[in-house]
């Protein structure tokens, strides 16, 4: 039995329920509204103290972070393999999903936070908003949460993150100048991982990275191919914040532009 703590539109949610598509399990969710804070009530905290999506219960075990989830649910189910076979192409793998831990995500989040988010945040009241920024367990989160609040585009997290994007597109294009997949030959979680977040990018306006990455392009054309991906990321786009994206992307491409330029 297996039940996904998630929220629609969360990159880190859509990840596992793409490796849960590709391994065509059938899996029980409950929904987490974010903006009403539902991740911060005291009975989910008791699930994951870090008071965020997702959250995976197999049986009687919980387990919280989305790359150790995806690791988990392929030990688990291995028939559909999602990882290389030989060590060398796993630990290409893991490099690249430990990135999105160590910055990668972060990125995203202040991108979106900075672009769209915020404005669902600014239209209530400053009590439910001090309330939520209280209720973030992690200083440095909350402090960037603070700060894009009050500043947007203008906050001193937007340039480094449309920043670390170029990076990533640039190691992107190196990798995949010799490789069909991430890690090989093989699509694995690697390509997983990074999947809504391509989706995320083309949301927010970052166009001109893919234009300027075109073996990034042809990858991200293979992986929104998927029907696994149809199944765990884009059937779950929430009109609201497709909308919301719709907005705020001519002016988030202008600045994105400007720093890239
Ligand atoms: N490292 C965590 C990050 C999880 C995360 O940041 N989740 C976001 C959504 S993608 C979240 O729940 N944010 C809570 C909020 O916006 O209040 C993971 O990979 O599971």
């Amino acid at each position: 039995m297996i039940t996904l703590y998630h929220n629609d539109m969360s990159v880190c949610a859509a990840k596992v329920r793409t490796a849960l598509a590709e391994k065509e399990l059938k899996w029980n969710g409950i929904h987490l509204n974010l903006r009403a804070g539902d991740a911060q009530k005291p009975e989910y905290i008791k699930l994951n103290p870090n008071a965020v999506v997702p959250t995976f219960v197999h049986d009687d075990k919980t387990i919280i972070e989305s790359t150790v989830i995806c690791e988990y649910i392929d030990d688990t189910w291995p028939e559909i393999p999602l990882k290389p076979l030989d060590s060398w192409g796993r630990a290409q793998m893991r490099l690249w999903t430990k990135q999105l831990d160590e910055g990668v995500h972060a990125a995203v989040g202040a991108l979106s936070f900075c672009i769209a988010f915020r404005h669902q945040w600014l239209e209530k009241s400053g009590e439910d908003r001090a309330r939520w920024l209280a209720g973030i367990p992690q200083a440095d989160r909350r402090q960037r949460s603070q700060s894009i609040l009050e500043l947007g585009l203008a906050s001193p997290y937007f340039e480094p993150a449309v920043r670390r994007y170029e990076k990533l597109f640039d190691d992107f294009e190196a990798t995949l100048g010799h490789r069909p997949w991430l890690a090989g030959d093989m699509f694995s979680l690697a390509d997983v991982g990074y999947a809504p977040y391509l989706a995320r990018l083309r949301h927010l306006g970052l166009n001109i990275l893919f234009d300027r990455h075109p073996l990034v392009l042809g990858w991200s054309q293979r992986v929104a191919s998927r029907p696994s991906v149809q199944d765990g990321i884009n059937r779950w786009f929430n009109p609201k914040y497709l909308s919301l994206f719709e907005e705020k992307r001519a002016e988030a491409k202008a600045a994105v532009d400007k720093i890239l330029r």
